[in-house]
């Protein structure tokens, strides 16, 4: 693995000559960007400066205009093989898309363990405090395509790959600590009905259609995971905001052999955040791609997103004692029965050089573990062991996948292994395999220091069977509902309402109400007055009856929310001859808290300032809505207000923000935009005058709070 050096670039001379088309944009004006990847090399430029174009077979191309033809107008000629190869591995470009978790975004970065975790496991990289374990982490949302949008309501994944010394380990969670289903023999069915419906092929990414309730409400084991599902976690304001979880049980083994249960949280430093679904749908149509180029964007400027790493650690006893199955994906451990001690930090601080080669290429497995971390009997576990490996042979192609450079482990890797599609090692020597006498130095197994599964006792008879310990479908579900803060408890009601009002099929509306009720009356009850179905629900008889659990705190967002505004954004919306002594004010007191202040403006290319100067913006009012600002100020002048007032742009940015409860700065010239937006009449705590330069700090410390919460009963009463 070399990584050869970039040379500055040349004019391309093919280009350049080019004289009659329109495409003759120079094809390498700008430098390719330095290669920095994962054990990537970059085959752009030879050693010596060279910028020479050519072929895969490395054939210098004298012209990259136009194809070989029988005279001009003539018919193109079969023997370019310069066009042929181009054109042919152009058609090749695209793979298949992940079936689930298409749609993803990638970043670099490394792993520190904060203290020595020896007591528990042996695993090489959470011994020592100071190594720095390089990782890569993929971000997605579950139901859409690749070309999806990022905010559909949908649970993310976060999967985590370790490059370890000892081999890679793979950490493939999500956003919420459990599942829908509990065996992997209903996957395939979960998925098919929550993608496209088969016959029409949409709804895409959403799970607000009659397949995806049909089978929910018919498994009644996906309850706790719909109200996860539900509820705010499943719009998050940024990947950097969201919390991940291992989901399954695992096991850790210390070096003395010893095993104890685990479950993998990973907290943002920067704490959670979701978005409001108003807010959800207007940014999918205004920024697709909004949480890849929040993470994006953050990376690039060295506001690196971190997170720690969390452990909850219990034994066979507690496992033995626990109301629930430990095995049972459906169900998870409060953290306050079982603390969650934080163990280490991941900083993500570079982002891929390349979408495809990194991004989509990144092949992720449960199974890739290394010694001290082993799986538990958890049969959605047991079946993800199966099905990772499986779907990288038909996505990647083929066996050799490993060797691609962002899943290529860091420490060396030695086996008998040979051959295959597009294999690039190049195996010295004739011994292929094991025992052998004839290779002296050849790899040979290691007993004891290698991964050791772990020796769990397994009775019983061979069945096709839910074990008996896994059919108490609802308590948990009533725990999640009735640990919510009143904001979260509704937002959770109008889900489901929205979701059920989209089906439409009366019996799978009466039959998932029915579960509702189940789960809690209020709940029930409230969904049915949504809808004005009161009394429609059917008589779900639980399998076991729900048992009363003391709430966990633990599992709101608002509950535990730190009151930041870091790795936030600030928008300004600014007129010609704005105040830029508050501009500068706002500025500086919300950087001083770890924010970014983005300006706006209805021309981008500035404003003009009682000076007389040209002063640029960062936004047109027409590409930045107030949807992608946590909060806002309307700093115009009093010659602007009337105009403002008038523009829809303009009375939609403070009305949304409003709307969406965020904190609202305006300057006395910004009246007649508030009357015009009706805001006037409604204002609250969040709606701060600028008036003076000192209440830029009320503002500030406001905006904090990320929302006025107060404000949404108001004005969403239905
Ligand atoms: Fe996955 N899942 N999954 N899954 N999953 C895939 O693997 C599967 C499950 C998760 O960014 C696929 O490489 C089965 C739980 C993430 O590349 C596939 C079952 C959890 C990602 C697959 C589950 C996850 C995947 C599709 C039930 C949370 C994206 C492409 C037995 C703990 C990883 C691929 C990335 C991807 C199968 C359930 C998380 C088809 C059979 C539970 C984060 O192999």
């Amino acid at each position: 693995m070399t990584t050869r050096a970039q040379p500055a670039p040349k004019p391309s001379p093919a280009a350049a000559a080019a004289s009659n088309a329109a495409s003759s944009t120079p094809s390498n004006a700008k430098p390719p960007a330095t290669s920095t990847g994962t054990g990537g090399e970059t085959h752009q430029v030879s050693p010596g400066g060279d910028t020479t174009l050519t072929t895969n077979q490395g054939t210098p191309i004298s012209d990259n205009q136009s194809s070989l033809k029988a005279g001009p107008r003539g018919a193109t000629l079969l023997e370019d093989f310069v066009l042929r190869e181009k054109i042919t591995h152009f058609d090749h470009e695209r793979i298949p898309e992940r079936i689930v978790h298409a749609r993803g975004s990638g970043a670099h970065g490394y792993f520190q363990v904060y203290e020595p975790l020896t007591d528990v496991t042996r695993a090489h990289f959470l011994q020592n405090p100071n190594q720095r374990t390089r990782v890569f982490v993929r971000f997605s949302t579950v139901a859409g395509g690749a070309g999806s949008v990022d905010l559909p309501r949908d649970v993310r994944g976060f999967a985590v790959k370790f490059y370890t010394e000892e081999g890679n380990f793979d950490l493939v969670g999500n956003n919420i600590p459990v599942f829908f289903i509990q065996d992997a023999m209903k996957f395939p069915d979960l998925v098919h009905s929550v993608k496209m419906e088969a016959d029409r092929g949409f709804p895409q990414a959403a799970s607000a259609h009659d397949t995806f309730w049909d089978f929910a409400s018919l498994m009644p084991e996906t309850m706790h995971m719909l109200c996860w599902a539900m509820s705010d976690r499943a719009i998050p304001r940024s990947f950097r905001m969201m919390e991940g979880f291992g989901v399954h049980t695992f096991r850790l083994i210390n070096a003395a052999g010893q095993a104890s249960f685990v479950k993998f949280h990973w907290r943002p430093k920067i704490g959670s955040q979701s978005v409001l679904w108003d807010e959800a749908v207007k940014i999918s149509g205004a920024d697709p791609d909004f949480h890849r180029r929040d993470l994006w964007e953050a990376i690039e400027a060295g506001n690196y997103p971190e997170y720690e790493l969390g452990l909850q650690i219990f034994d066979e006893k507690f496992a033995a004692e626990f109301e629930f199955d430990i095995l049972d994906a459906t169900k998870l451990i409060p953290e306050e029965v079982v603390p969650v001690r934080l163990v280490g930090k991941l900083v993500l601080d570079r982002n891929p050089d390349n979408f495809f080669a990194e991004t989509e290429q990144v092949a992720f497995h449960p199974g890739h573990l290394v010694p001290g971390i082993d799986v538990s009997e958890d049969p959605l576990l047991q079946g993800r062991l199966f099905s990772y490996l499986d779907t990288q042979l038909s996505r990647l192609g083929s066996a050799n996948f490993h060797e691609i450079p962002i899943n290529r482990p860091v420490c060396p890797l030695r086996n008998f292994q040979r051959d295959g599609h597009m294999r690039m090692d190049v195996p010295k020597g004739r011994i292929n395999y094991e025992p052998n006498s004839l290779g002296p130095e050849a790899p040979r197994e290691v007993g004891p220091r290698g991964f050791v599964s772990h020796a769990q006792v397994l009775p019983g008879q061979k069945v096709r069977q839910r074990s008996e310990t896994f059919s108490d479908h609802y308590s948990q579900a009533r725990l999640f509902f009735r640990s919510q803060s009143d904001p979260e408890r509704m937002h959770i009601i109008k889900a489901f309402s929205f979701e059920l009002g989209k089906v439409q099929t009366p019996a799978v509306r009466t039959r998932m109400l029915g579960h509702l009720h189940v789960i809690d009356p209020d709940l029930g009850t409230a969904v049915e007055r949504a809808l004005r179905l009161e009394g429609t629900a059917d008589n779900i008889r639980p399998a076991r009856q729900p048992i009363e659990l003391t709430p966990s705190p633990a599992l709101s967002l608002l509950k535990k929310a730190p009151k930041t505004l870091q790795g936030r954004k600030v928008g300004v919306l600014l007129s010609d001859e704005s105040d830029m002594a508050l501009l500068d004010r706002l500025k500086s007191e919300v950087e001083a808290e770890g924010a970014e202040l983005q300006t706006i403006a209805p021309w981008v290319g500035g404003i003009k300032t009682s000076a007389g100067t040209l002063f640029p913006v960062d936004h047109a009012l027409a590409a930045a809505p107030s949807i992608f600002f946590d909060a806002v100020a309307i700093v115009i002048s009093a010659a602007a207000g009337p105009v403002f007032a008038r523009d829809a742009a303009a009375v939609d940015f403070l009305r949304d923000a409003f709307g969406h409860l965020k904190v609202i700065g305006y300057t006395s010239g910004a009246a007649p935009l508030l009357q015009a937006a009706h805001i006037a009449d409604q204002a609250d705590e969040g709606v701060i005058s600028l008036a003076v330069l000192q209440s830029v700090s009320t503002f500030v410390e406001t905006a904090k709070n990320q929302r006025i919460w107060a404000r949404e009963p108001s004005i969403r009463s239905l």
